[in-house]
């Protein structure tokens, strides 16, 4: 229902009688944990669902950069600004490792920005919400770096070696990041009693936008069971929601904030809060391009990329100099 776009030439998981010796012998090492690289054969739809995943992660990383930028002016204190231009910078570099990460499987770099350009690819749909106030800088932190941990942890474990290790180094600065958010809500949740109002409304803009970054219901992922089978997802998306929530409403709570959510509860029996419903139609609104900032959003990125052809060219000039000044040296 979600998936339009990209076609990975799979509609169901593939079962074993299915597959060639040679698909066996490779779900064997994935179900032996044996990590694949880049050289090792694998099957053409799980090269694929890997390039749609990491494309997809990606951009969101790099459009990820743009509600933030939106603040990086008006920082409340020179020491804010720095932690948010550092931040920022941070997920500009996650971008730059995933777009390597990807490129290990064959694609280019170019076609994968050209066809986000395009509105032929997707990015998450948290990041056409927009930033209103200085607490949202917090709750973006706090809340969507938070979910984005939430997910990315068993990424660090998933079957592609390359997106696998990314991971690691990514999911150490996204810590750094959700802990630089829970800060930006101490600050605004100890202030006055108009900051913490402003903490308040961050809170109720962002938790069900937060919750819809997990993806649809695993009744309505399209991708879920043959990824999990390859082990490209190690967890479903409601399993990883549920940890979020699990692990979010105390923060609330310590914060002295209400979850926007009537019908939270906590249930004893499970060990787990209990949820209202999300409102998919939202959810597949942003996807199809209908969020607050999703024209915005890419009307920017397609500047910036303009704007930065110069720089693009100018480095590439400077390497072919550098390299034929070597090889005249060497010669
Ligand atoms: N937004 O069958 P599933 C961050 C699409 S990084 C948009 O469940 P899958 C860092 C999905 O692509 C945040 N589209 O798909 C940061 C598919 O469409 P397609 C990004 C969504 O892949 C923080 C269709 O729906 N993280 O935040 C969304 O098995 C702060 C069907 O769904 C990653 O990308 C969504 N929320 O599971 C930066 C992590 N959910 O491609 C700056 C890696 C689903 O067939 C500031 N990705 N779709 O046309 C994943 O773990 C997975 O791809 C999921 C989706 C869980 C996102």
């Amino acid at each position: 229902m979600y998936a339009q776009m990209v076609d990975t030439g799979l509609n169901k998981v593939v079962d074993a009688s299915q597959m060639s010796p040679q698909e066996q012998a490779f779900q064997a090492r994935i179900d032996a944990d044996v990590k694949v690289e880049p050289r090792d054969w694998m099957p053409e739809a799980y090269r694929r669902t890997l390039v749609r995943q990491i494309q997809q992660h990606a951009h969101s990383e790099v459009v990820g950069q743009l509600p933030e930028g939106n603040w990086v002016t008006r920082a409340p204190t020179l020491k804010r600004k720095a932690i948010l231009m550092a931040k920022i910078q941070d997920e500009a570099g996650h971008g730059l490792y995933l777009y390597s990460a990807a490129e290990t499987l064959g694609v280019s770099r170019d076609d994968l920005i050209d066809d986000l350009h395009a509105g032929k690819v997707k990015y998450s749909s948290i990041f056409n919400y927009p930033t209103l106030n200085w607490a949202d800088i917090g709750a973006i932190g706090w809340l969507v770096d938070g979910a984005a941990i939430m997910n990315q942890i068993p990424l660090c474990r998933c079957s592609y070696g390359p997106y696998a290790r990314a991971m690691v180094r990514i999911c150490k600065e996204e810590s750094f990041h959700q802990r630089q958010g829970f800060d930006i809500m101490m600050a605004m949740c100890r202030g006055s009693a108009d900051q913490k109002a402003m903490a308040q409304d961050a809170l109720d803009r962002w938790w069900w936008p937060s919750l819809m970054m997990f993806g649809p219901s695993d009744a309505e992922s399209v991708h879920s069971a043959q990824s999990m089978r390859w082990k490209i997802k190690l967890l479903s998306n409601d399993e990883l929601r549920q940890r979020f929530v699990d692990q979010t409403v105390p923060q609330a709570e310590y914060l002295g904030l209400r979850v926007p959510d009537p019908a939270l509860r906590w249930n004893a029996q499970s060990g787990h809060y209990e949820t209202g419903p999300i409102d998919w139609a939202e959810f597949q609104a942003v996807l199809r391009g209908h969020g607050p900032c999703n024209r915005d959003r890419i009307r920017v990125r397609k500047e910036a990329w303009d704007d930065g052809q110069w720089v693009r060219e100018a480095a590439m000039a400077h390497a072919r100099k550098r390299a034929e000044r070597e090889s005249r040296a060497a010669a």
